[in-house]
Parts: structure tokens; C-alpha cells; sequence
């Protein structure tokens, strides 16, 4: 089991909500709370039908509220229909949020451009009918791979209005990444841009897309659109490549949205697991929208005089959730940053969170250590050389956040006044699970507190038994809910083997965390059970990095695992095998630079290795297992203390420990 899951903690402090947020808050007290829980318990498909039908427009009403009769392929609402696009526009512009400001977007050079529910409603219908005209159908999967902007919002917004999957791919990924996930989805269309801008600097997108579409087997792919933000040069074929706003030129402003089935499949958005590859997490419709818009109004307690905010890059779960679907369903006004936060300076979130007014900020646990970091080192960039008082709420995604890093936030950045949310949920989940609610949950620094109401979260040991209080065990939720994953595109046996193992029944979702409840009831998680590391709040899979090693000409055998840091949480190290015999000294750091070269080649930058260490070989059991347990404490500098005795080559551990 994980590295941590044996820590006990022990966290005594607690922050109630503030009396004036809570008298006002979507869900006021911790009664209000309970209220929706015990109607949920009672009443469970009840309690989702009323919620899907307040939250949602349907074009065609649903009868059915949750069909079982697959499970673990739940499905929700499944005779419904409705245009999830519509309920992000059409819906705004009906109910009097039409010159609302739906988007505050800040470029990299500070640049800002605005644009209302109307505007925003009229680019992507304009997007819409040309996808339409360009003959794209409903079913069809398209890759977007864009900066941070609007048009990636457009882009997203419009395949939904027109029913196409979608599937971003983060721009920081590499060709390789892009090549898989254009082969795994069988996309037919892929929309980018020129370059990105980030810190000042031109990153090209187009090249990258370029390079996977020329590695072959992308015959699918009829056109590709490219935005240009940069004003780069670009290599252009012609009859494949075509401008954005020569793609839209001429085309209406109006588009009527049809409806879809709830099920229909949203977009595939690809995720780091256990084994081999990533999967392509699919998501509906309808469950998926109603729980990007409750959330809105749980969690980040969403009024229409909100300004939110969420940093998350629209690659990511958090920035389809919280960026480019949840804000616009819920109709509120939202800002997009194109940048870095430490550009021009390390003020750069504090200064834009005054300059906005920003009253709901969130943000992931790496920022916020890199940022405390800075603000140590530099008055001018700390929060108290800003004005933040127009923020109520902060929130905190993508991995634990510790509770040092927990209290800096509360007291530097949200003046000791702003309840923090720290969310736990996965691209899985489609939306936050479990979380504290800003008008209800005393919080505690490090933990989510409880799960959301209608979501049936437990600690079970390995037989599915739940455990006692104060002790570990696995993550997992009993019952289904509306915004679950569907299904591994293409893969199903995979998505039951990864998500509903036979020893806990088949129909209860194993999350991959480990996780305890204290005395009070609240959740802390202790970090994945499985392979997989979370270096900056992204999830990479240890065997992906490995077999990206292993592909490597010079590379003999290769294991990965993860180090405890200090800034992004954890940090990725090697231990590296090489064919030839091991590099003395000068030769091994010239290899390491060739093969973190190539891992951020093959992966893209952030899987790059933060240490690669040589040896002769692996410190492997006599049945040739690669005890990773060992190499852990190896990385760390520490000195081993576990029983080594079914090593087969114990010597190898004193060579591996030796950093270069
Ligand atoms: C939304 C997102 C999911 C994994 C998850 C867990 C970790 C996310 C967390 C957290 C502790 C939190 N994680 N939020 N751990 N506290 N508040 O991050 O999705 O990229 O799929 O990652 O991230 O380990 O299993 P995703």
C-alpha cells in the first residue's frame, strides 16, 4: 500500500465558517448539510431526478433517473435529452445574463479582453455552424490542442453544441502524447494554435500537431484549424491546415442547439493509470453538467456578483469542470489567465486577484508552496503587498495539500476570513466529491472533510469492509453519481478491472487513494495506492515513465518512482539500468541530460525526471520483482531499515544510493 497511508495525522486546529457567509450561503449550516444528505439516503434516485430537473433544460424530460441494469456502465437520465452548450448560453441568455460578463481573460503580456453571455453565446454558434458546414457530425471526436483563451472555451462549447466529442490535450504534452491520444480517439478534426505565450515566452503548438499527424496512422483526421495567437510562422499544408477565422468567416451568429442524449459522450480526456497507457476517462452529458453547476453552487457557493476564478489549465479535469462548463452553467462571470504565476513576478495571482476583484480563487497545492517560496524571498510579490479583501472563498485541488501550506493560504491569502475548500475529487469523478462547504464545514488544514450530498464515500480495507475510525484503507464510493466516468474509450474491460475490482463486489468505484476518517468523521487522504505519482497536481503513471526509459537505446532496465517535495509535492526519480556498463561520473550526467531530454520529448515536460541514478542493476526480489519500496527510501537520502533479506542483490542498494 502507499507510502503514507500508515501516517497518522494529527491536526487539532479547526476554522468554523464565518457567521455572515454562512447566514447567506447556498447551503447555510451544517443542518442544511445534513438535510440534503438524509434526502439523498432516503430517497436516492429522487433526490437526483429533483436535482437534474431544477439544475438542467431538457429537450426531451427524462423518465428514467439511474439505470443499473449494466452495472458498473451506470447510466443517468439515459432517456433524456438535452445541449449542454445550451445550458451553458442559451439558458444565460434567457434568464437575463445576456451583457453579463461570462469571461475576464488576462493574457501573458497583462492584456485584457472581456465578453459577455452574448458575445460568448454568439462565437460559439459562429464556431458551431462552421463545424457544421465543414460537414463535422455528432459522434466524432475532435483533438484541441490550444493555449489558454477563449477560443479554447469556443472550441470546447461549440463540439458540445454540435454533439462531438471532444478531447484537450494539454499544451505542455508532446507530439508523442498527441500522436497517441489522435490514434486512441480515431479523431477526425484537431484544433490548434500557432504558438502559446507563457512567461514571456513563444511555445510552439502547430509543430507538435504537425509531428504526431505525420507519425502516421491519422488518416481520420480531415482538417486541421489553427488560431494564431502568436503570429508565428507556421509550415502549412495545404488543403489540410485552415485559420480559425478563415474556418468561421461567413457564418451566422445564431445557431439553433439541438438535443442529445444525456449518455452521449461529452469528451474523452486522458489520464495517467496503474499500467501501460494512458486511459481515455469518457464522460456523459447530462450527469456530468448538472454536477459541474451544482458544485458551482456548493462548494464555491456561487452568487451571481462572483467573481471566479480557477487557475486550472483547460487540459486538465479541473479546467473542463471549473472552466470551460461549471462557471458558464452556472452563469457566472469567470477569469481565464493565459500565463504563468510567476510572470512578470511571483505577485502575479495577488495582483490579478486585485486588479479583478476576484471574490472565489482556486488553486492547487504546487502553486501555492512555489508561491510561499517567493513571497519568503521577496516582500514586493507576498499577498499582504495586495489587496485581496474582495475574496470570500479559496479553494485547493490536485493533491494533498499539507497543512503548513494550508495555513500560509488561510492567513496570507485569504486574511484569516476566507473559508478553504480543499476538494478532492479525479478526472474520473467529473466534479468535487468530497470538500468542505464554505457556509457549513469547520475545517481542518489537510482535510476535505465530508463528501457532497447524494455521494456514498467510504474507507474499506481490501474485502470491502468499511474500517474503523483512525484507520487506513481504500477510497472507494458505493453508489453511483451523475457525473462518473462512462467508460475507458474503447477499452471497457480496462475500466471495470481499473475502477470496480472483483474483491470489492464489481459495482463500487475504487478511487486509487488511500484515506482515513478521524474521530470527527472527516476524510484525509493519504496519497494513491497504485503507481501512480502526482508531481505538480498532475497524475503520471511510474510505468509510463518507465517504458519511455526502457524505449531508449541506451537503457537497459529503468524503475521510477516518487520523492516527497517540497514544491511539486512529489518529484519524479530514475534509477536507470544503461546496456553499457555503469558512466563514471562526468558520462552519467551527460547520459541523464540525454535521457530527461527524451522523457520530455516522448511525455512532455513534466514527467521529466528530477534525478536519474545509475546502477548495475535493480534490487529485485528472487521472483525478479523491482522492489520500489526500497528504491524510496534510496531517493530519499535515508538509510534502509526494511528487511532485505528476499533481495536477490542487497549490494545494489549502497550503489544506488549514491546521488550524483
Ligand atoms: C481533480 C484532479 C486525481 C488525484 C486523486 C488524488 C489527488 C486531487 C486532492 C487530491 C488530496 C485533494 N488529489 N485532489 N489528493 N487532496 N484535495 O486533480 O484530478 O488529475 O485526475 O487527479 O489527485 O490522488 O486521485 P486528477
Amino acid at each position: 500500500m502507499a507510502n503514507g497511508i500508515e501516517s497518522v495525522l494529527v491536526e487539532t486546529r479547526v476554522f468554523p465558517p464565518p457567521a455572515a457567509l454562512a447566514a447567506k450561503a447556498n447551503i447555510a449550516g451544517m443542518d442544511a448539510y445534513r438535510a440534503l444528505c438524509t434526502e439523498a439516503e432516503r430517497d436516492f434516485t429522487g433526490f437526483w431526478a429533483r436535482l437534474a430537473r431544477e439544475q438542467l433544460q431538457w429537450t426531451r424530460p427524462f423518465e428514467q433517473v439511474l439505470d443499473e441494469s449494466q452495472a458498473p456502465f451506470y447510466k443517468w437520465f439515459a432517456d433524456g435529452e438535452l445541449n449542454v452548450s445550451a445550458n451553458c448560453l442559451d439558458a444565460n441568455l434567457q434568464n437575463g445574463r445576456a451583457d453579463k460578463t461570462a469571461i475576464i481573460f488576462e493574457a501573458d503580456d497583462g492584456t485584457v479582453s472581456r465578453v459577455t453571455y452574448r458575445e460568448l453565446h454568439a462565437r460559439v454558434c459562429r464556431f458551431a455552424n462552421a463545424l457544421a458546414a465543414a460537414g463535422y457530425q455528432a459522434g466524432e471526436r475532435v483533438i484541441i490542442y490550444l493555449p489558454m483563451s477563449i477560443e479554447a472555451v469556443v472550441a470546447m462549447q461549440a463540439c458540445a453544441r454540435l454533439g462531438l466529442t471532444h478531447s484537450v490535450v494539454f499544451g505542455g504534452f508532446s507530439a508523442k502524447s498527441l500522436h497517441e491520444r489522435l490514434l486512441d480517439t480515431q479523431a477526425v478534426l484537431a484544433i490548434t494554435a500557432d504558438a502559446q505565450m507563457r512567461g514571456g515566452r513563444r511555445i510552439p503548438l502547430k509543430p507538435a500537431l504537425d509531428d504526431a499527424l505525420a507519425m502516421g496512422g491519422c488518416e481520420a483526421v480531415r482538417q486541421v484549424v489553427v488560431y494564431r495567437r502568436a503570429g508565428e510562422d507556421v509550415a502549412w499544408t495545404e488543403g489540410r491546415d485552415t485559420w480559425w477565422s478563415e474556418f468561421e468567416q461567413g457564418q451566422p451568429e445564431t445557431h439553433q442547439a439541438q438535443g442529445f442524449n444525456a449518455e452521449h459522450p461529452l469528451f474523452i480526456l486522458y489520464t495517467s493509470g496503474s499500467t501501460g497507457k494512458p486511459k481515455g476517462v469518457q464522460h456523459g452529458s447530462g450527469g456530468y453538467l448538472l454536477w459541474a453547476k451544482l458544485t458551482m453552487q456548493w462548494t464555491f457557493d456561487l452568487k451571481d456578483e462572483d467573481i471566479f476564478w480557477c487557475t486550472a489549465d483547460v487540459g486538465w479535469i479541473t479546467g473542463h469542470t471549473y472552466i470551460a462548463y461549471g462557471p458558464l452553467a452556472a452563469g457566472a462571470t469567470q477569469i481565464i489567465f493565459e500565463g504563468v504565476p510567476t510572470y512578470p513576478d511571483a505577485g502575479r495571482f495577488w495582483r490579478m486577484i486585485q486588479s479583478h476583484k476576484a471574490t472565489v480563487f482556486y488553486t492547487a497545492p504546487t502553486a501555492i508552496r512555489s508561491l510561499i517560496k517567493s513571497s519568503e524571498a521577496d516582500a514586493k510579490v507576498h499577498p499582504a503587498s495586495f489587496d485581496l479583501s474582495s475574496l470570500r472563498i479559496i479553494g485547493s485541488v490536485g493533491e494533498p495539500i499539507n497543512p503548513e501550506a494550508w495555513m500560509w493560504y488561510h492567513k496570507n491569502v485569504g486574511g484569516e476570513r476566507c473559508p478553504v475548500v480543499d476538494t478532492w475529487w479525479q478526472t474520473e469523478t467529473g466534479g468535487h466529491m468530497l470538500t468542505p462547504l464554505p457556509g457549513a464545514t469547520a475545517t481542518k488544514p489537510g482535510s476535505c472533510a465530508f463528501p457532497l450530498p447524494g455521494i456514498m464515500a467510504a474507507v474499506v480495507d481490501e474485502t470491502g469492509n468499511e474500517v474503523e475510525r483512525g484507520q487506513g484503507g481504500l477510497l472507494v464510493i458505493k453508489r453511483p453519481w451523475p457525473a462518473m466516468i462512462r467508460n475507458v474509450w474503447g477499452d471497457p474491460e480496462r475500466f471495470k478491472k481499473s475502477y470496480f475490482p472483483p474483491e470489492l463486489g464489481g459495482t463500487i468505484y475504487l478511487a486509487g487513494d488511500g484515506a482515513q476518517r478521524d474521530a470527527d468523521d472527516y476524510f484525509w487522504i493519504m496519497g494513491r495506492i497504485d503507481d501512480v505519482l502526482n508531481v505538480s497536481g498532475h497524475r503520471l503513471g511510474t510505468m509510463e515513465v518507465e517504458s519511455v526509459l526502457v524505449a531508449h537505446e541506451l537503457v537497459a532496465e529503468a524503475a521510477v518512482i516518487g520523492r516527497p517535495d517540497d514544491v511539486t509535492g512529489e518529484a519524479v526519480v530514475a534509477f536507470v539500468v544503461l546496456k553499457q556498463s555503469v558512466p563514471g561520473d562526468e558520462e552519467a550526467a551527460q547520459v541523464a541530460k540525454t535521457l530527461r531530454d527524451w522523457v520530455s520529448k516522448e511525455i512532455g515536460p513534466i514527467a521529466k525526471p528530477k534525478e536519474i541514478r545509475f546502477g548495475e542493476n535493480l534490487p529485485k526480489t528472487r521472483s525478479g520483482k523491482i522492489m520500489r519500496r526500497l528504491l524510496r527510501t534510496v531517493a530519499q537520502g535515508q538509510e534502509v531499515t526494511q528487511d532485505t533479506s528476499t533481495l536477490e542483490n542487497p549490494a545494489i542498494l549502497q550503489q544506488l544510493g549514491k546521488a550524483l
